[in-house]
């Protein structure tokens, strides 16, 4: 079996004990990999060498920090193909989808490599002559990055490409379920002439790596995607020393179809923002809010089409929804199942693991008449189950849509634009979708939420630079005396 080191200033390093974990593929339970297990002394190392490399790194230029970035691109562009085939692999989500990630890793790239000549700041008039005024970014220093296994290649790339641009340098924890799209993308920047420690990529279990990262005081910004609990703890940790935290946690996504909604266009968004990625996606929609005029109707259609979806390899042509990621998130699934039956919710369709193949697969599952405050309408699962909830309009609508802890995306079908600019001035969420479904956000706009999903911050989009930045105001007096503010005015 293939074995993979960590990647520690600019060299393939065997981790301190030399332990590896085994990575798996989740349809056949295939091995997929070793890979090292760092230590806590193999974090430290990582960082220390970001840390060494910041001060060169930050002081190229910008337009050419971003040429290795549109060399990357290109590269990634090239390996596209590949790179899916090897993510479908590792996580099981299906190729199309994975393609998608390649392409979403490619989007960022090059919009972070065009910030190489943007990276704005500002110029404003001062009260006093003789004396200039601008704003000018900095980078925030040496950074952590903790990446989730649902989008393997995407979401490190978001993080990734514009905190380089911005002159940053950084240590990388990916999920131990999806370490090997991360190896390949370390590669790729490599190979397009990221120097030495610039990136370090560290494997291993959050309880080890991720607490060595989060608790090395030498990393002034700790970005993850993850869990709500996860990213508390993260919080608390780092505030301690005032160092910054960017946080995108759970969500619990709402869409909401009126009774004047195009019925078959609302229901292939619920299949596609429901079962897409096997329900595996922070924006996935995991409930529908049906006007009850239109409920019968619509339940009847949405479980026809659900029933259409084909489950097994995500490599094979024909397949819709690929398997969960790993054991213990089919356990998950499996308990929301059994909580939303003792809840008194009906099991409409799924509800079941089943086994095309070996790995861990589960039917795409539908709860009907869900009440907002059962713990299948408020917990984020993160798997192929959708509660429906009825409606009696549209303000009722949007109370059970803010009713739940998370506000990361949201979406309403209606063909009515009062009910639509209703939605986006009300519903609680980073994101809203007006006749579009939850997932699909694109990556020259914000993304993130508002409530437990984050701490304020967005990545990508014009956003994303604000993250992995510090504004620094600069005031240039060329009058040659002492000028003082607020008091020489007159
Ligand atoms: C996530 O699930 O954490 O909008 C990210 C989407 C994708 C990104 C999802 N572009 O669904």
């Amino acid at each position: 079996m293939q074995e993979y080191k960590l990647f520690i200033n600019g060299e393939w390093v065997s981790s301190g004990t030399g332990e590896t974990f085994n990575d798996v593929n989740p349809a056949t339970l295939e091995p997929i990999g070793k890979f090292h297990k760092a230590t806590e002394d193999d974090v430290k190392h990582a960082v220390d060498s970001a840390e060494d490399a910041f001060d060169s790194w930050s002081s190229t230029p910008a337009p050419k920090r971003a040429m290795i970035l549109y060399k990357t691109a290109r590269i990634l562009e090239e390996q596209k193909e590949q790179l899916a085939r090897l993510m479908t692999q590792e996580m099981g989500k299906v190729l199309k989808e994975a393609r998608g990630d390649v392409q979403e890793a490619i989007d960022i790239t090059y919009y972070a490599a065009g910030e190489g000549r943007r990276l704005f700041g500002e110029t404003t008039p001062s009260e006093l002559p003789d004396k200039f005024c601008m704003t000018v970014r900095r980078p925030i220093g040496v950074i952590g990055m903790i990446t989730p296994w649902n989008f393997p290649i995407a979401i490190p790339s978001w993080k990734i490409m514009p905190a380089l641009v911005a002159g940053n340098t950084i240590v990388l924890k990916p999920a131990s379920d999806t370490p090997l799209l991360s190896v390949e993308l370390v590669k790729i920047l490599t190979q397009a002439g990221l120097p030495a420690g610039v990136l370090n990529l560290v494997m291993g279990s959050g309880s080890t790596v991720g607490s060595a990262i989060v608790c090395n005081k030498k990393l002034r910004l700790i970005s993850f995607t993850g869990s709500l609990e996860t990213g508390k703890w993260i919080l608390g940790e780092a505030s301690k020393d005032m160092r910054r935290v960017s946080l995108e946690l759970g969500g619990k996504n709402p869409i909401i179809v009126m009774d004047d909604a195009k019925l078959d266009l609302a229901v292939d968004g619920v299949v596609w923002g429901a079962f897409g990625t096997t329900g595996q996606r922070c924006t996935a929609a995991s409930r529908v809010i049906v006007h009850e005029k239109i409920l019968p109707e619509f339940k009847r259609k949405l479980i026809e089409r659900t029933k259409k979806l084909r489950l097994g390899n995500g490599l094979d042509d024909g397949v819709d929804v690929g398997p969960l990621v790993n054991e213990s998130q089919l356990k998950k699934v499996a308990k929301y199942v059994d909580i939303g039956k003792e809840e008194g919710a009906t099991l409409a369709l799924g509800g079941n693991a089943v086994k095309p193949l070996p790995g861990y697969f589960f039917e795409p599952t539908i709860f009907t008449e869900v009440a907002p405050g059962m713990r299948i309408a408020q917990e984020e699962i993160f798997g192929p189950v959708v509660s429906l909830i009825s409606t009696s309009g549209l303000d009722d609508a949007i109370r059970i849509a803010n009713s739940v802890e998370y506000g990361l995306s949201s979406s309403i079908y209606t063909e009515n634009m009062k009910n639509a600019f209703r939605a986006i001035e009300k519903i609680e969420a980073g994101i809203t979708y007006i006749n579009a479904s939850t997932i699909g956000a694109e990556v020259h706009l914000p993304f993130g939420g508002v409530k437990s999903t984050g701490n304020g911050t967005r990545e990508a989009g014009t956003t994303a630079i604000e993250e992995f930045t510090e504004i620094k105001a600069v005031y240039f007096d060329y009058s040659g005396k002492l000028q003082k503010a607020q008091i020489d005015v007159e």
